[in-house]
């Protein structure tokens, strides 16, 4: 069912609510400035390729300065950007139900930037870098990189993200948390994701096979959209503070 607002409706489902989960895709960093893959389907991201070329370990062997490039300017816009007012509601909400998920595709950490502490990285972090010669996985904040591609300051091996590239699975335990709360949730948020992308894009079926009730947040109609109990059509920063716990203060006050 498509809405073009938050109806009261809409406000008594998540005031209902114990157990909530959100799944977020790049569109919620996209008010903060930070580029989406424009709908996962192929867009161009970085010198004509597509993230589905760009993010894969082939690119990372064959050419690991136009990957890390890209990596690179992505750790620079990201530095820059700020969480916006649909992380920042995000986070408010999670001292309102039971239990609070997000379970996020970004690798960009702006969920924990606004305060949210239950953050489930499907596809990991760009600020984690791991070594491909001797595995030493660290955090890495430096903007600008001190060279590209970098090197790993204990063996000299050439360093990757620590991120889950195309091809590559999603951790096993990462997945069965983001499974575990996607099975036991009755409200369950799809906000800013073209869901084109597996594993991920099973999780709002498996919310519905779980009669979680689904409600979808994106200016524009995804295949979540049929799944969904409501889609909401509008950017997230001005869809989900319309939900807001203040309203109705603490459970239980
Ligand atoms: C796996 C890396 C296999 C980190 C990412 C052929 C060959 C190989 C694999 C496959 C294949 N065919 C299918 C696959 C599987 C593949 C896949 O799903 N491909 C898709 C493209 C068909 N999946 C994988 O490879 C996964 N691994 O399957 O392993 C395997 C299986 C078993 C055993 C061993 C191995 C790995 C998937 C993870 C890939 N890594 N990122 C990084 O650098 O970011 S995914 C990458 O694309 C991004 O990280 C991001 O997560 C994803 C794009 O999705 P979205 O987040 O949805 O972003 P997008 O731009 O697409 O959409 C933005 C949305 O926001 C839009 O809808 C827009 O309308 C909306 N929006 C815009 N503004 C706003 C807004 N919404 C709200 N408010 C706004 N203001
Ligand atoms: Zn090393």
């Amino acid at each position: 069912m498509i809405y073009e607002s938050v109806t009261e409706e809409l406000k008594e489902r998540f005031r209902e609510a114990w157990a909530v989960v959100v799944l977020t895709g790049a569109g919620v960093s996209a008010e903060s400035g930070v580029p989406t893959f424009r709908g996962g389907g192929g867009a161009p991201v970085w010198k004509g390729m597509p993230v589905e070329k760009i993010a894969t370990p082939e690119m990372l062997r064959a050419d690991p300065v136009t990957f890390w490039e890209w990596y690179a300017y992505r750790r620079e816009v990201i530095e820059r950007a700020e969480p916006n007012p649909a992380h920042r509601a995000i986070a408010a909400w999670e001292e309102y139900f039971e239990r609070l998920t997000v379970i996020t595709q970004n690798v960009d950490e702006l969920h924990q930037r606004a305060g949210s502490h239950a953050v489930v990285e499907l596809h990991g972090s760009l600020w984690r870098v791991r070594c491909l010669q001797c595995g030493v996985r660290s955090e890495d904040r430096r903007v600008p990189l001190p060279e590209i591609p970098p090197r790993c300051p204990s063996c000299g091996g050439l360093l990757r993200p620590d991120v889950v590239l195309f091809g590559e699975s999603v951790p096993e335990a990462i997945f069965s948390q983001a499974v575990a709360a996607t099975a036991t949730c009755d409200l369950f948020f799809v906000v800013g994701t073209s869901a084109v992308v597996y594993p991920a894009a099973v999780l709002p079926a498996l919310a519905k096979h779980n009669r979680a009730f689904v409600i979808e947040v994106n200016p524009e109609t995804t295949p979540v959209t049929e799944v969904a109990d409501a889609t909401i059509l509008g950017r997230a920063g001005e869809i989900l503070p319309l939900f807001s716990p203040r309203e109705n203060g603490a459970r239980g006050e």
